[in-house]
């Protein structure tokens, strides 16, 4: 890891070994790469829509989706572009890829070859290489996304940003702690690092790149205050790389109080330790993302949940959202099922765009709680690494300060347990070793036991287990049935 922004000679002396990974690393020539980038329009460039959308207080919408060979993924991706109506495009890669298994990402690219259907459960872009990569971008109207769970990306990256992606998911904590259970957190920061820098070399030559920290992390009852600490750790990393264009993320709750003061208390908490840090020329957009928990099976079921999670996206004023598919409950989505999800979202974006500044005590207070649980943390972890960021950020995963619920990282201390509250909040059962004063602890234990007064039991892991299972139940709160 490195507390500075890293020199270009290192970086340039790093490359070579990276590119030398696969050989498509050798149709990379970062020169020509940036003359291309700059050849893109703007109404293609993913920084550019988002700050529109930003400006005219739109939400934009965005699926997943990605299969194994080129004209297939064109295909797929032009029908969620004209039929669904998507604003913004993704090339979801597959698991050999993210695991950079590009051997076995080759063998899965011929046996849908040979079988005319994709074996593989996203694109695999390493393989494909930059041509193939652009010539399908080139045919798409709208800016694409790299969105992916690599916890070693840097090779993806050159690839798909010299193929002329101009978004790219992910960072060195959010696409560790949920996705892999015996990562170093030191190697994904350090490989993230030359990510960011890859990046950073691209805005140093006049072309902006927007990066994505994946905020929803194991998307299963994670408080706002957790994912928004690793969203603003991620961010500053990447901003001290010199990225200036970030989009933080956060998964759904389901209580659209503190759904709403989560995207609120998101965007303004990471433009505050950007600007603590003096990185004050970095554009911050937010991303909402639809329920990644368990989904109901039943298809009319499942879009009420991606309604709900359409309006509040939309509620809270997020400059784009992530949408999910009636086929959720089932694994990958048809593009049909996909597009499907994306037009109940439009259908609420669009109708609900002119009701956005929505504002209540009740969202004044859960801002409040956010904030003071955010910046208890982060402080905690900044001064556990003398304010260096790659430092900071594995000391206090260590420490247990950070700790994401229900994570398979060794790294993370799983000692931390959300239930939610009565009315739906996610909050704290076990602090685990979260830094939090005894003003906040009392305000989570009333809440667990104002819900466990209400259910006559008391407060107990078995709400844990019922509050996971309870939306693909047609329920927000796991009550006793
Ligand atoms: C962490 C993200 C999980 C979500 C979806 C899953 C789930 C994964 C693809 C995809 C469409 C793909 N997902 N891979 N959706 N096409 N190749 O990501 O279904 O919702």
């Amino acid at each position: 890891m490195i507390n500075e922004k890293m020199p270009l000679a290192m970086f340039m002396e790093l490359r070579k070994e990276v590119l030398n990974q696969w050989p498509t690393g050798k149709e990379v020539d970062l020169d020509e790469a940036i003359s291309y980038q700059k050849n893109i329009h703007p109404k293609k460039r993913f920084s550019d829509r988002l700050l529109q959308a930003k400006n005219e207080q739109e939400t934009l919408v965005q699926p997943r989706a990605g299969v194994a060979l080129p004209n297939q993924h064109l295909e797929l991706l032009r029908y969620l572009q004209n039929e669904g109506g998507a604003d913004l495009l993704p090339t979801t890669i597959d698991s050999y890829t993210r695991h950079n298994r590009y051997k076995e990402a080759q063998a899965g690219i011929e046996e849908s070859v040979r079988t005319g259907k994709s074996l593989l459960n996203g694109f695999p872009a390493v393989n494909h290489g930059v041509m193939i990569c652009r010539d399908i971008i080139e045919k798409l109207n709208v800016p694409l996304q790299v969105r992916h769970g690599t916890p070693d990306a840097r090779l993806l990256a050159e690839i798909t940003l010299a193929g002329g992606f101009t978004s790219f998911e992910g960072g060195g904590i959010s696409y560790n702690i949920p996705y892999g259970k015996n990562n170093s957190l030191e190697k994904t920061i350090t490989d993230w690092q030359f990510v960011d820098r890859l990046i950073g070399y691209y805005e140093e030559q006049g072309v902006r790149i927007n990066r994505e920290p994946f905020g929803p992390l194991t998307g299963t009852l994670v408080p706002p205050c957790i994912s928004h600490s690793v969203a603003i750790l991620e961010s500053l990393l990447a901003a001290q790389q010199g990225c200036k264009c970030i989009t933080v993320g956060y998964g759904q709750c389901g209580n659209q109080i503190q759904d709403i003061a989560a995207i609120k208390t998101l965007s303004n908490l990471t433009q505050r330790y950007l600007r603590r840090f003096g990185y004050d020329d970095v554009l911050v957009t937010t991303v909402f993302h639809q329920w990644m928990g368990g989904f109901p099976q039943d298809e009319a079921k499942a879009y009420g949940v991606i309604a709900w999670g359409a309006a509040t996206a939309v509620l809270a004023g997020a400059t784009k959202v992530i949408v999910k598919s009636p086929h959720e409950a089932f694994g990958v989505p048809t593009a049909e099922a996909n597009a499907n999800g994306l037009k109940t979202t439009k259908q609420l974006t669009v109708m609900l765009k002119d009701q956005i500044a929505i504002e209540s005590p009740a969202i004044r207070n859960e801002m409040e709680i956010i904030e003071r649980e955010t910046v208890s943390i982060l402080e905690a972890v900044l001064a556990l690494g003398e304010n260096d960021f790659g430092k900071s950020a594995v000391r206090g995963f260590e420490a247990g300060l950070i700790d994401v619920p229900f994570a398979p990282a060794q790294c993370n201390a799983n000692k931390a347990l959300p239930a939610r509250d009565n009315h739906g909040a996610v909050r704290f059962l076990d602090f685990g070793n979260l830094p939090f004063d005894e003003e906040l602890k009392k305000f989570h234990q009333e809440k667990l036991r104002e819900r466990a007064a209400f259910e006559r039991r008391d407060v107990s892991f078995q709400m844990v287990i019922d509050d996971i299972y309870a939306v693909s139940k047609g329920h927000l709160v796991g009550r006793p049935r």
